[in-house]
């Protein structure tokens, strides 16, 4: 990379920020069976020491996102909020999204907000809005809504009527967000299947979009990268939604099948950096700075098998690497192919930013922030991951527990 594209490149990272999920530090598995890791963490406290760790190491993801029913004390109490605050605040991290949780009580089996019990949309509503009141008391700056309603088949219930209950507490959620949580953001998060298998309330991004236009304008739409049917062009949903200033955040994770939830370009990272690529372009013609967007980069991973902490570091890392690729593209001459008709040409300019080693950027801005050259190296040869696991294997033990908490 030459100097101009260097210079750029340490300008954008300055901005970057990831945020990573309290529950990809927890053990998790599959429904055929969970293997447990030693090093996994089990606590709350023991999530945000690796948050802090994989902060630490990175020096990119000061927020941890949260899960309300995993990482408070009693989410019905406001007042435990505080614990959480705190030990954030002891690891140096602070609490980023608030996720609440509609979908793990016997009460949503129908759904939370669609089902067709009026007693199981309030308890949606009077824990979502629990949730509200946490977020604001730690200071976080969005709540994030995954909701896993669906009918199994056809015909188990009506499909308006389910999406029009959903409008109305999309709306009612974001009125009280606006009294009691002023500028936060309502992030509504789609997905094509999984748990149901045959319809799901908000199976996509036009799905979403309508719920966020119906709620307000702090609605946005979170663009989950493994929540796609096959060969869905991501990139046109990431520029659409940039287009119309509906876009506000991404769950980070690659994927081979379905909802895989595997590393960040770990199977196909020439797709993230068109993702990158798409909000550069934005901001070039918007005249924005680089990596200015206020869109939240948040990470939803479950390492089933690999090391937690080595996966999320891995992560961070590659993330920057593809935004930073996407930085580099020389959108005055692209501009230029584009108007001609050049297709070979235009193409050739994006090949060629991803082509491009990268690493002389990355680690000069690493060196500014006095980390060090390779982070995940860093941590592979600590032995700190061999630490923790004999110390929480040792703790669990003591607490007559088996695994750490798991997430479904
Ligand atoms: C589920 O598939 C979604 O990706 C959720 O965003 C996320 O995994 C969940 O909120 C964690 O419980
Ligand atoms: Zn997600
Ligand atoms: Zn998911
Ligand atoms: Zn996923």
């Amino acid at each position: 990379m030459n100097r101009k594209q260097k210079a750029k490149a340490i300008e954008a990272l300055d901005r970057f920020r990831i945020e990573l999920p309290s529950w990809g530090f927890a053990n998790t598995g599959t429904r055929f069976g969970k293997f447990m890791q030693d090093a996994a963490a089990s606590t709350l406290e023991e999530k945000l020491h690796d948050a802090g760790l994989v902060n630490a190491l990175t020096g990119a993801c000061p927020t941890v996102a949260v899960h309300v029913l995993w990482d408070f004390d009693d989410p019905t109490d406001p007042a435990s909020a505080k614990t959480t605050r705190r030990l954030a605040r002891k690891h140096g991290v602070k609490i980023g999204s608030i996720n609440p949780n509609v979908f793990q009580d016997q009460a949503y089996k129908l759904g939370s907000f669609c089902s067709p019990d009026a007693s199981a949309r309030q308890s949606a509503m009077d824990h979502t809005l629990d949730s509200v009141a946490l977020g604001a008391a730690v200071g976080s700056k969005s709540i994030s809504m995954w909701l896993a309603d669906g009918t199994n088949y056809p015909g188990q219930d009506n499909i308006r009527r389910r999406f029009n209950d959903l409008k109305d507490a999309m709306k009612q959620l974001h009125l009280k967000m606006g009294r009691s949580w002023r500028g936060a953001k309502l992030l509504i998060e789609y997905k094509p299947f999984e748990p149901a298998f045959y319809h799901t309330d908000i199976p996509d991004w036009g799905a979403s979009l309508l719920l966020c236009q119906h709620a307000g304008p702090q609605a946005k739409v979170l663009v989950d990268t493994g929540h796609h049917l096959p060969g869905c062009n991501i990139e046109q949903i990431v520029a659409l939604l940039l287009n119309e200033g509906r876009l506000g955040g991404f769950h980070f994770n690659d994927r081979k099948y379905a909802d895989d939830d595997l590393t960040l370009g770990s199977i196909d990272p020439y797709a993230v950096f068109r993702i990158f690529n798409e909000i550069a372009q934005f901001e070039f013609e918007a005249k924005k700075a680089p990596g200015s967007t206020p869109v939240d980069y948040m990470v939803d991973q479950s390492h089933n098998l690999k090391p937690k902490l080595e996966a999320m570091v891995q992560t961070v890392c590659e993330a920057q690497k593809l935004f930073v690729k996407a930085q580099i593209v020389d959108r005055e001459a692209l501009a230029r192919a584009q108007a001609k008709g050049d297709i070979t040409g235009a193409e050739v300019l994006l090949k060629s930013a991803f082509d491009t080693d990268v690493s002389p950027a990355l680690e000069a801005w690493r060196k500014g922030q006095k980390l060090e050259k390779d982070p995940l190296a860093a941590l592979r040869k600590s032995g700190v991951i061999k630490q923790l696991g004999r110390e929480r294997k040792k703790a669990r033990a003591e607490r007559g527990e088996e695994g750490g908490s798991s997430y479904a």
